[in-house]
């Protein structure tokens, strides 16, 4: 038999979810939008991109199937609705540990004074020791990995609609840590650092080329080839997500159909980590200005007391003055 996720209903408890998350390396949420908003976001994306702009001819999608960078900004449905769906982000929070949870918190417009926006000295991760000689020196102290922070907040890494078309072969699986993880090397107990999420736009099922994940593989040693019988694949209903883990072995499934399969990506990393998809250059603040605070935030236009801060703006919206000053 053939390996498979587990589907939950949207109501499921977060702790349900991202414990099966945990375990297996995905999971599947049936039913998390409403299928028409699905479509109202692929008429928008159809409106704003030529068609030509939607054309593949990459490794990892070659020629006949379509793709669309920058999902944010050819629909602001996606950005709205999809990309900071709350109960998303209440799953993100829980993988990736922020500081500032993100589902919960209102972004906070009310820490623009310079002494807000200076580090806090003393807070769980930095402290000054001082010798005898009274020199004083900031030494960080390593926060747990299962319990956090494990990072500021956390951002969009890409967000792109990925659609097979007839003719798709099966992907060649791989992990989304890859664009990362050759530079770090692996670390025991390394923190979890993307998390991605692919919402179905149509219906995802084996002939169309639904997504196949391999349960558990986050767990395997890299050069573990996969056999056939042990990849799943996230056969769901328009409406429903399908989230996996960094070192999930996944990839498009292949299509002899001429219907599409279109899903929407879209992955969430640390503050501190380079986004995949540069998104000052793909959202750029013309278009973020008209969208929520919650939205501009996970876009990356909001910074933490160290890291992406410009001076004069208010870090939790980059856009408009503040006091922000950190140095
Ligand atoms: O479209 C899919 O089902 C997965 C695509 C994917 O993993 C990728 O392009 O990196
Ligand atoms: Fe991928």
């Amino acid at each position: 038999m053939n390996a498979s996720l587990t589907t939950f209903e949207p109501e499921e408890s977060v702790t349900e979810i991202s414990d099966a998350l945990k375990r297996d390396g995905g999971v599947i949420l049936e039913g998390l939008a409403p299928p028409d908003l699905l479509d109202s976001v692929y008429q928008e994306v159809q409106e704003n991109v030529p068609e030509a702009a939607q054309q593949s001819t990459t490794h990892l999608w070659p020629e006949g199937n379509r793709t669309v960078g920058a999902l944010a900004a050819a629909s602001s449905i996606f950005a709205e609705e999809l990309l900071i769906h709350p109960k998303v982000l209440e799953i993100a929070d829980a993988i990736l540990l922020p500081k500032r949870t993100m589902a919960s918190q209102p972004v906070d417009k009310g820490s623009s004074s310079a002494t807000e926006d200076r580090a806090t000295v003393g807070d769980r991760l930095w402290a000054v020791s001082e010798n005898r000689q009274k020199s004083t020196q900031v030494v960080w102290q390593v926060s747990d990995p299962e319990r956090g922070p494990n990072c500021d907040h956390y951002n969009l890494g890409a967000s792109v609609m990925l659609e097979v078309r007839e003719g798709n072969e099966n992907q060649v699986l791989h992990r989304e840590n890859g664009i990362y993880q050759p530079y770090i090397g692996y670390i025991p107990k390394m923190r979890e650092f993307v998390l991605s999420v692919m919402w179905a736009a149509t219906d995802f099922t084996k002939e169309n080329g639904a997504t196949r994940l391999v349960p558990e593989s986050h767990t395997w040693s890299e050069d573990r080839i996969a056999k056939e019988s042990e990849i799943a694949q996230a056969v769901m209903p328009k409406g429903s997500a399908v989230l996996w883990l960094s070192r999930t072995l996944h990839g498009a499934g292949k299509s002899r159909l001429a219907e599409r399969r279109t899903g929407l990506f879209h992955s969430f990393i640390p503050d501190w980590l380079r986004q995949e998809e540069n998104q000052y250059l793909s959202i750029p603040p013309e278009i973020a200005e008209k969208l929520s605070d919650k939205a501009k935030q996970v876009i990356g236009y909001s910074s933490s007391n160290s890291l992406g801060w410009v001076k004069g703006r208010a870090k939790e919206n980059l856009l408009v003055a503040g006091s922000g000053a950190p140095i």
